[in-house]
């Protein structure tokens, strides 16, 4: 995606979708007693945002899904012309508009059909899956899927989301990291946190290429916004061996070398008293020196700690914990590992 260009997301769904609250929440961080104020689009809602730590635009177009409205867009084939993503949002509480929404975003896919350009990417929010609510509306997940899945391509990536859980805005999350894989390293939660990421910029030649034309300090900028994302992505914890470590550690406060030998050490946790956990954390970058000379040469000590700093900060907001200050940088003997303390009760 051209730099200079501002990503454009298109979000469309029947009215009261949700598709407005989704937004708000994670651009905006409104809570849920005004999320359940919010108004009706009238029309377009057009907004550019610019998320912390990325230096790249994002201009979302939130369509109102009010009839009268859809008509107006559904007669401005430029309003699709050049988005980069559409965001489909169906009320899974709502089965009887299904039928609405399968004709209304039927309209929209020919639309994207006739524009010349290259197809956005798809993603499909099934929203309002409300925890409270989620054992009923399991019943009829399969058959939104069924419903909605062949329509829009089984490329598609779809959600399950609800402003009352985390998982409208891990879903909005994923959809940046997709749109920005130079910047959030794109990487299955499913594998190992580091070996994934060492993995991705070995092997993604498109991404060593982007990585060559960076100077040093916007490399160093991206990189540790991946970091941090990456930290705040993590979200089945217990599928990443040394978050895992971190926490059963912090559970009980016994040093367990051996769990932790494949990682060289990778992390060590010691819970003090007053449920202050410390830990020595070697960078990441540091797993890999042989990669870590040729993408950055002449780095600084500081700037690998910053790094770890960032992932760090991205986990300890994911768990919820007070992430304190660093306050140790590298260890003198060599074992290169950053000092951090983090307050476990918040
Ligand atoms: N139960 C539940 N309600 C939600 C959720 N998300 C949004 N809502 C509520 O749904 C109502 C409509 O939300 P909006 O965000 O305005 O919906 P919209 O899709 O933008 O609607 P239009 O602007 O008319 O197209 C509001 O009362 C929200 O509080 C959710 O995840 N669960
Ligand atoms: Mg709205």
């Amino acid at each position: 995606m051209n730099d200079e260009i501002p990503a454009k997301i298109v979000i469309v769904g029947l009215a009261a979708a949700g598709k407005s609250s989704i937004l708000r929440q994670f651009f905006n961080q409104w809570n849920i007693t005004t999320l359940q104020k919010i108004s009706p689009t009238v029309l377009i809602d057009m907004n550019q945002y610019k998320l912390p730590h990325i230096k790249k635009n994002i201009v979302v177009w939130d369509l109102g899904g009010q009839k009268a409205f859809i008509k107006s867009h559904l007669q401005r084939k430029s309003l699709f012309k050049t988005a980069h993503a559409v965001i489909f949002v169906v009320d899974i509480s709502k089965k009887e508009l299904f039928n609405d929404a399968v004709r209304y975003f039927s309209e929209i896919l020919q639309l994207l059909e006739e524009r010349d350009h290259p197809q956005p990417k798809k993603f499909l929010f099934f929203h309002k899956f409300d925890p409270e609510k989620a054992f009923e509306l399991s019943f009829t997940l399969p058959m939104a899927v069924n419903t909605f899945l062949p329509l829009l391509g089984r490329e598609t990536t779809y959600f399950v989301t609800s402003i009352y859980s985390d998982t409208a805005v891990k879903a909005m999350l994923y959809v940046l990291a997709d749109l920005f894989p130079e910047l959030m390293f794109q990487l299955s939660l499913e594998e190992e946190l580091v070996t994934s990421l060492y993995e991705e910029l070995l092997n993604n030649e498109n991404l060593q290429q982007k990585i060559k034309q960076l100077s040093h300090n916007a490399l160093l900028s991206k990189i540790t916004a991946g970091f941090r994302l990456i930290g705040y992505n993590l979200v089945d914890v217990e599928k990443i061996k040394w978050l895992s470590e971190i926490s059963s550690m912090a559970k009980s406060p016994v040093k367990n070398e051996d769990s932790s030998q494949k990682k060289k050490n990778f992390c060590k946790a010691i819970l003090k008293k007053d449920e202050v956990l410390e830990l020595n954390i070697k960078c990441p970058l540091l797993q890999n020196k042989e990669m870590l000379n040729t993408l950055l040469p002449s780095v600084e000590p500081h700037i690998l700690c910053q790094i770890t700093r960032s992932l760090l900060n991205g986990i300890c907001e994911n768990l919820k914990l007070d992430y304190a200050q660093q306050v140790q940088t590298m260890l003198l003997d060599d074992s290169e590992l950053c000092k951090f303390y983090v307050r476990l009760q918040k």
